[in-house]
């Protein structure tokens, strides 16, 4: 055990002195470098080392402020890190649901638009009306919506509308307007932009239940004959032949064809 020493200077004590002297005033003791002890638990160590915990203390201080920082430094980091890489999230998740959309838009109903059933088929838009009308009029109606009547190009062409036409029939008679005429000159069938009907491909129906193969022009519904060109069977068609000419004053329903707007072969 050693003792620290703590040091009180001019402490004054007051101390009354009876009814001798002067009655009334007492005397006053003055006593200087008053010591008192203080026991501390020994350390073995000298006094200057006793008091190093203390300065040690001190000293650990800035180092522990700096290791506070830094760790503050990386959480703050860490924070914005999140912050960014969940904003990124975000912007993926919402670029990837802008794509979904585009994609379901294409592939379901890319046609739609003022009274809406375009279809997109083979980078072309089809309409297939539920109205029926004459063939001019019929032309009116697609020309409304940028169109005109169906121009077929290809088999292929035809194999897609012979396959479409039997899920849109609903009835044997139900059949549709193609662009097909040959109402400038009997017999010379032209598309309605003006084409020539190409001979080796075209798609007449036999005629089965006729004496005579189609176009037959006949004359027995309308004394003018038949001069505009329909399509469809309810049922399979032979080899795909189901062209029939018909008078272009009976009201029909019409298939509409139109390209495709090359950025997204979208039809509006
Ligand atoms: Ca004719
Ligand atoms: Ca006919």
């Amino acid at each position: 055990m050693s003792e620290a020493e703590v040091l009180y200077s001019d402490v004054k004590f007051t101390r009354e002195r009876g009814n001798t002297g002067t009655a009334s005033s007492p005397a006053e003791t003055t006593y200087s470098e008053v010591r008192i002890s203080k026991t501390q638990p020994s350390t073995g160590l000298p006094a200057d080392s006793q008091q190093q915990p203390v300065s040690n203390g001190r000293s650990k201080f800035p180092s522990e402020r700096v290791a506070l920082g830094v760790v503050s430094v990386l959480l703050a980091a860490a924070v914005i890190a999140l912050g960014l890489i969940s904003h990124k999230n975000m912007e993926l998740s919402q670029s990837r649901d802008a794509v979904a959309k585009n994609l379901t838009d294409l592939f379901k109903e890319p046609c739609q638009k003022r009274g809406g059933g375009w279809e997109l088929h083979g980078g072309k838009c089809y309409y297939f009306s539920t109205d029926r009308l004459s063939w001019e009029l019929s032309r009116n109606l697609c020309k409304e919506q940028h169109g005109d009547l169906v121009k077929i190009d290809s088999r292929e062409e035809q194999t897609l509308l012979e396959l479409k036409l039997r899920e849109k029939m609903n009835q044997d008679e139900d059949k549709f307007w193609i662009g097909l005429t040959d109402s400038e000159t009997e017999g010379t069938w032209l598309w309605a932009d003006g084409s020539p009907l190409d001979t080796s491909l075209t798609f007449w129906s036999s005629g089965e239940t006729k004496t005579e193969p189609e176009p037959d022009n006949w004359t027995g519904e309308d004394p003018d004959g038949e001069d505009c060109v329909r399509m469809g069977e309810k049922g399979r068609a032979p080899d795909l032949k189901c062209w029939f000419d018909k008078s272009c004053k009976e009201p029909q329903r019409c298939i509409c064809e139109k390209e495709a707007t090359a950025a997204h072969l979208k039809c509006v």
